[in-house]
């Protein structure tokens, strides 16, 4: 049977603002204060996710969330009408308010973790929420985060959903970010890569001494058994501490992976060795042939990957077997990343062609393509089980980007975070969209 690889991109929200709010994201901090442009931020997106389409992959699309979040503002306090609770926010805790507005669940990589069919015990496709709980403005995401994914994966016999772990520190959970699969074809069985920042419970991994790190070993493993997932399938790795502590908050910001290939920079693992030797064991026991492309520090500093985002690149497969690489165009204008990709993709290794996409309203935040995408491995069968809605079209891009034009502000700073009318149009925005993807009511605003 046909298997793919299916993107599924986060539409970025009508609230796409620059709040400041991710410590240890170097790009998050400093652009803070910045006045952004949500309707540029969701073209870009769209762009990217129309380009993808049209090159022959398949493409699908993830809604946003309803911001600001009233509900999660009364949770702490504030109460009276929805508009009262806004100005009550916006005078005793401005904070609050811009955590409750980010439009952070477009970084779909960070919704959840997928297992394919292949993998698993029970032979369906596996989601878990991810709990995101080391920032509190992500922190709100899951609760919506796991009815839309509900509405999009719904058919019980293919997919199986998991609520997100416990909120807890010691079970920091940020989803695909920080796993990758390995297989020779995406309908195989494969090799699951979780790649922790700390271990919870265990005082021998090493920690990092600035930022946070922000996956624990056990929560990977809990998500692991969660799925059903075998031993021989899966690999843990842990980040190295240092790079954490230079802005690389998630591992796809400094390594991606794709079909039998890893493409990494030196410095992003500790033990590397020893975790390449059990990749490439592993994957051998399912028939493939494990490959890696290790970029050297002496050419890509970790300041470079930080700032480019090059190892925020998609690495799609191509039909005659070779790979394209998405990159931001930041990495173009870094001399030492876009010389090195010039030479990687004119070596005659497997990566043979990089396409430069504009997300600079993404990026600012912190969020490069990779970021912007949810993958899922699914079969032909389960591929027709999704919901048809959220798969891209030329129509849905149509529809998508007139939504857009007609809903989105093209200036957003934090004043305007304080206008109730702010949460009006996007509610009135995301009503419509519900019916444009076919998801049902998925917002609180839909449900209470
Ligand atoms: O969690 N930025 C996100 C970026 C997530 C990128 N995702 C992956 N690497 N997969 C984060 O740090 C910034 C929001 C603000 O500051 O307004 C933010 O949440």
């Amino acid at each position: 049977m046909k298997s793919y690889e299916v993107n599924f991109d986060g539409l970025v929200g009508p609230t796409h603002n620059y709040g400041g709010l991710s410590y240890g994201n170097v790009a998050s901090q400093s652009n803070s204060q910045q006045s952004s442009n949500p309707k540029e931020a969701a073209l870009q997106g769209l762009a990217k996710m129309k380009a993808l389409m049209d090159m022959g992959f398949q493409q699908g699309v993830l809604a946003p969330q309803e911001r600001p979040d009233v509900a999660a503002l009364r949770r702490l306090g504030f109460s009276g009408t929805d508009a009262q609770v806004i100005e009550r926010a916006a005078k005793e805790a401005m904070p609050l308010l811009v955590a409750s507005c980010s439009a952070s669940s477009m970084w779909v990589a960070n919704a959840a973790t997928v297992s394919p069919s292949a993998d698993t015990a029970d032979g369906r496709v596996h989601f878990t929420a991810a709990n995101l709980n080391c920032k509190y403005h992500r922190s709100i995401e899951h609760p919506t985060t796991s009815r839309v994914l509900g509405a999009m994966f719904a058919n019980q016999q293919h997919f199986a959903h998991h609520a997100a772990l416990p909120a807890v520190a010691q079970f920091g959970d940020e989803g695909a970010a920080n796993h990758t699969r390995f297989c020779r074809e995406y309908g195989e069985a494969g090799v699951e890569f979780f790649v922790f920042g700390r271990s919870a419970f265990d005082n021998r991994f090493p920690a990092p001494q600035k930022y946070p790190a922000r996956q624990t070993l056990e929560a990977s493993q809990a998500v692991a058994r969660l799925h059903g997932l075998r031993d021989e399938g899966v690999v843990y790795a842990q980040q190295n501490p240092d790079v954490i502590d230079q802005g690389v908050f998630h591992n796809d910001v400094i390594a991606v992976g794709n079909g039998e290939v890893l493409f990494y920079h030196e410095d992003a693992f500790l033990e590397t060795d020893k975790m390449l030797a059990e990749l490439q064991g592993k994957l051998a026991k399912v028939g493939g042939n494990f490959q890696s492309v290790c970029v050297p520090r002496s050419a890509v500093t970790v300041d470079d990957a930080v700032r480019s985002y090059l190892f925020n690149s998609q690495l799609l497969s191509r039909p005659d077997g070779s790979m394209l690489l998405i990159v931001p165009q930041e990495c173009q204008a870094n001399e030492r990343v876009w010389t090195y990709l010039q030479s990687l993709t004119s070596a005659g290794g497997l990566i043979r062609e990089v396409k430069v996409f504009d997300l600079k309203q993404s990026m600012q935040n912190g969020g490069g393509p990779a970021c912007l995408r949810l993958r899922v491995a699914l079969n032909e069968t389960e591929l027709a089980a999704v919901n048809p809605g959220v798969i891209m079209t030329a129509p849905l891009y149509g529809s998508l980007t007139a939504w857009v034009e007609k809903h989105y502000r093209d200036r957003l700073s934090e004043t305007d975070l304080t206008d109730p009318q702010l949460l009006l149009e996007c509610r009135t925005a995301l009503d419509e969209l519900t019916q444009i993807l076919k998801l049902g009511a998925v917002y609180p605003f839909q449900i209470n």
